[in-house]
């Protein structure tokens, strides 16, 4: 029997997907799972008629494979990674490749980067993103980690991935170290926002503008053919049009108490530990927690009632000015999280490329838009653009936007309408365009309780002041960092 191209460690649906899909491309599988009864299930399951191989033991699996043994892991994230490492390294040798395809937290797979380079093993930590569906048919790949693998790793990657309208694969090296695990994160959370930005918009159109389902439908399934075309907004239409049993909307049936599996709280984590303004992706996590808090919401409802009427006005003039607030704060949100993938790149010496990062998402995700093509051509005009919103193309489009998006979050908030990402991305734009802010009262506070110093605006910068405000203080100052 010829040797394996790869093996596949996990035999979840996540595992199984991405066996099938890299047979699909003529690559040669051995698959291997803990519970070894579902290799034999998905021998003569899924994989049956197939080039795929099985394997009983991690050294039958290891004895499978061409050389440099190429392993993926599409296990359960955390201490399962650590110990499916344990039991191969044992039985691998230098220049042999071990691939973690599942959702790590990303100093994980840094460590494990270093660890494993000390015994002549190279470690890439890929995110893929895609669920079962994008797996089966191509999902977005985003690896990092020991760049020595890439050359061998980088046809099979490619091939499984989704591509773009221009045939370009979602599945390019992003960096070293924990890099392509970080900007999976990213992604989760760039998924958070968009999400709750759906939800705000569909809030404001059934409560402030009184949209039957149908009108709901139209309005999304139109929204669509726009700046705003992406698989969300696409299966939000789709959603809003599924009737249940009796011919109700279904969607009016579903709990309003959204769950979360964490990566959206790792990038709001992350973006205060790099010191960056990740307002809209965490206000997005805090909505789903105000959002579980149902029995809570339920008995404070009762205190503060709602104004009954509907936002006053032309109907179609209101949604064109919601279309124009969403498109305007998902632009917010994209710039605010690729802020944060910079100021990680730039701390750890990643060098992402920015516009090729938007291009992994084009496709095979579910950020997947057309949207992300528009950020790929500002990077390509302007690699070391710090804020997306001041490319020219996204520079216009909040320029024309920004009066209707103060009307929509101004109206939401007056009826009573929660719009924390709408209104939060906008107070980020206020605040990113002032050239002066009121932070000149707060080092006023801070020295004046603290003795934490400020700088003055007739005095060159990095020379630091302090006032006795009280002239019972003294004239010691505190030591100036920043935390
Ligand atoms: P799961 O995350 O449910 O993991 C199932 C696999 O982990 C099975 O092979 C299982 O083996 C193994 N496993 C577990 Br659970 N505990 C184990 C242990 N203590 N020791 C050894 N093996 C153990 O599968 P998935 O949903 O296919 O996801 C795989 C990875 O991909 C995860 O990291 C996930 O976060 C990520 N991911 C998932 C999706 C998605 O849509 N599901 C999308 C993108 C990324 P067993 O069969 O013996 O229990």
């Amino acid at each position: 029997m010829p040797k394996a191209d790869i093996g596949v460690i996990g035999l979840a649906v996540m595992g199984q997907n991405l066996i099938l899909n890299m047979n699909d491309h003529g690559y040669h599988v051995v698959a291997y799972n803990r519970t070894t009864a579902k290799v034999d299930e998905f021998l003569q399951g899924a994989a049956k008629g197939t080039n795929i191989s099985g394997a009983h033991s991690i050294p039958e699996l290891v004895e499978k494979l061409k050389s440099p043994r190429i392993i993926m892991l599409m296990v359960r994230a955390g201490d399962v990674v650590d110990q499916f490492i344990d039991q191969l390294v044992p039985h691998l040798a230098p220049g042999d490749i071990i691939i973690d395809g599942g959702n790590s937290h990303y100093p994980d797979t840094t460590r494990r980067v270093h660890a494993l380079r000390d015994k002549g093993i190279r470690y890439v930590g890929a995110g893929v993103s895609g669920g079962e569906e994008g797996a089966r048919h191509g999902p977005s790949i985003m690896p990092g980690g020991d760049i020595e693998a890439w050359p061998h790793i980088k046809p099979i990657l490619q091939a499984i991935a989704a591509k773009t309208p221009d045939g370009e694969p979602c599945c390019d090296w992003v960096g070293a170290d924990g890099a392509g695990h970080f900007v999976k994160m990213v992604h989760n959370g760039i998924e958070y926002g968009d999400m709750q930005l759906i939800c705000e918009a569909y809030h404001i159109m059934k409560d402030g503008f009184g949209l039957d389902h149908d009108a709901m439908h139209r309005v999304f399934s139109q929204w669509n053919k726009t700046e705003l075309d992406s698989y969300l907004i696409q299966i939000t239409a789709a959603i809003l049009a599924y009737k249940d049993t009796d011919g109700s909307p279904l969607v009016e049936h579903i709990l309003d108490t959204a769950g979360q599996k964490g990566t959206g709280k790792w990038t709001a984590i992350n973006a205060l530990d790099y010191g960056i303004p990740l307002t809209l992706i965490s206000e997005a996590v805090y909505a789903r927690t105000i959002s579980a808090a149902k029995d809570a919401r339920v008995a404070n409802a009762a205190h503060f009632p709602r104004p009954a009427t509907r936002i006053d006005g032309d109907t179609a003039t209101w949604i064109e000015a919601l279309r124009k607030a969403l498109l305007a704060a998902k632009i917010i949100s994209y710039a605010q999280g690729f802020m944060l993938i910079r100021e990680a790149s730039e701390q750890h010496g990643w060098h992402i490329n920015y516009g090729a990062t938007a291009m992994l998402w084009r496709e095979g995700c579910i950020i997947r838009s057309r949207f992300l093509g528009d950020i790929r051509d500002a990077y390509a005009q302007d690699p070391d653009l710090n804020f997306l919103g001041a490319a020219p193309y996204f520079r216009h489009i909040l320029q024309q936007n920004l009066a209707d998006w103060r009307q929509v979050v101004a109206a939401a908030i007056r009826h009573g309408i929660p719009v924390p990402c709408m209104a939060s991305a906008l107070t980020f734009l206020d605040g990113y365009t002032s050239a002066q802010l009121p932070a000149n009262l707060l080092q006023a506070q801070r020295d004046y309780f603290g003795a934490h110093t400020y700088e003055r605006t007739d005095q060159p910068r990095g020379k630091y002041h302090h006032t006795n405000w009280t002239g019972t203080g003294g004239d010691t100052a505190s030591t100036t960092y920043d935390a």
